[in-house]
């Protein structure tokens, strides 16, 4: 038995079977590459579901931590801590907006984003207690808490996890008229990814998220945007929103917003709705401790400067360029996306997203299929274009073969 063969039985042996990873056991990692417990290298065309956006080893995001984590790491909400309001402060700013929430993981951030929906309705819309209305999109994918799952459309994410949490309206994605149909006098929100990423990174129809706005704001709902996988860089804005010029009430944002370090997430809004919160109604033993400030606050810094925005935007028409032309005759179905990230639909006949996955593994290349013919491409967006096309070189040659 080899290392990676000795390391996978066991932990197939002793960890519950909810994922099925590829056969790379990874021992270290630097910018857009890992190295295998043997030694192997791999370029990383995942970067952990884009919470790695500015790499592995990041040195300003180590030297924030390492900094952080000789000072204090943790104090709970009971007392404040010195990184904490410069985090609040300067996330706000980041996104156009006055407050902040912080959280740990992205589906806390989304319970979040739901609970302060449902009290801005009671306290300041003046829906009947108990009555508020959540319209979401169906092949959504927001996280795994019950009440996340409760409005999934995805079979494996909910069956056998019921009862489900009711105050949801499923509506087709990228169809407003669905949206302006299901908004009634009891809907508190319309919460949505601005490009759906597990779904496939399926970009909406143009004009949608600029309909969505203009709708919300003149019924007097809140518009949410599930930013965790899609803000921060990834499409060569701050936020997706921003390609459709459209500000939304409130940004739901995690994922990177820890660099890969730590998690970190957070729900971003004005004064008027975070505003609604009193001591004791809402909390979090790790949300916003002084390592997660601390490294969220260099991320901050990094996006400021705009560096990585522009990166996505230049390697990811490079990258959708070259994708265009596998596309249509050739092994490619489709593409889809925007950035440096992209929805590959393998052709009929060239193998299913798994074995794509499995073959590119072998030429070194890590990715991760979804929903049978289609896989995913986000690298970090540190990635050295000639990495990305050497990264594409084995996509085309997977895809010959
Ligand atoms: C898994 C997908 C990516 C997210 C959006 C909230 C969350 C996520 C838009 C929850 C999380 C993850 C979780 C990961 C797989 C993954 C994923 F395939 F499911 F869609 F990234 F592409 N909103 N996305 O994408 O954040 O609680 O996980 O921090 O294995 O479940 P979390």
């Amino acid at each position: 038995m080899t290392t990676t063969d000795t390391s996978i039985a066991a932990a197939e042996a002793h960890s519950a079977h909810n994922y099925h990873p590829l056969p790379v056991v990874v021992a270290t990692a630097e910018g857009a590459w890992m190295t295998d417990v043997e030694g192997r290298r791999y370029l990383d065309m995942l970067a952990g579901y884009s919470a790695l956006n500015f790499g592995h080893g990041n040195r300003r995001l180590l030297d924030a931590a390492r900094a952080q984590l000789d000072r204090v790491t943790l104090t709970s909400r009971a007392f404040h801590h010195d990184r904490f309001a410069d985090f609040c402060t300067q996330l706000a700013e980041l996104c156009g907006m006055e407050m902040v929430l912080p959280m740990n993981t992205g589906a806390e951030a989304v319970e979040t984003a739901v609970k302060t929906a449902r009290k801005w309705g009671y306290k300041v819309k003046g829906v009947p207690d108990g009555r508020a209305k959540i319209v979401v999109a169906d092949g959504n994918f927001h996280g795994r808490t019950t009440t996340i799952i409760s409005f999934s459309t995805d079979q494996e994410a909910r069956a056998d996890f019921g009862p489900y949490t009711p105050g949801f309206e499923i509506v087709p994605y990228g169809d407003l008229a669905a949206i302006e149909a299901a908004v009634d006098e009891h809907t508190v929100a319309v919460l949505l990814e601005p490009i759906q990423g597990e779904a496939g990174v399926l970009v909406p129809p143009p004009g949608y998220l600029a309909g969505v706005r203009a709708l919300t704001r003149d019924r007097n709902v809140l518009f949410i945007a599930d930013e965790i996988q899609s803000g921060l860089g990834r499409t060569g804005r701050t936020f997706a929103c921003e390609h459709e010029g459209v500000v939304p009430d409130m940004y739901v944002l995690g994922k990177a917003l820890g660099g890969g370090v730590v998690p970190v997430s957070a729900v971003v809004s004005s004064a008027a709705v975070l505003g609604v919160y009193r001591p004791g109604e809402h909390g979090s033993t790790f949300g916003g401790n002084p390592l997660a400030c601390a490294v969220a606050l260099e991320v901050i810094a990094m996006l400021r400067t705009g560096e990585y925005q522009q990166r996505a935007t230049e390697l990811g028409d490079h990258l959708h360029h070259e994708l265009g032309l596998l596309t249509g005759s050739g092994p490619v179905a489709a593409v889809r996306g925007r950035g440096l990230w992209a929805g590959i639909d393998i052709a009929p006949g060239h193998g299913t997203g798994r074995e794509v996955s499995e073959r590119l593994m072998d030429r070194r290349v890590l990715v991760k299929d979804t929903h049978g013919s289609t896989i995913r491409l986000a690298p970090p967006l540190v990635i050295s274009k000639e990495d990305l096309d050497w990264g594409l070189e084995q996509l085309r040659a997977v895809l010959a073969g």
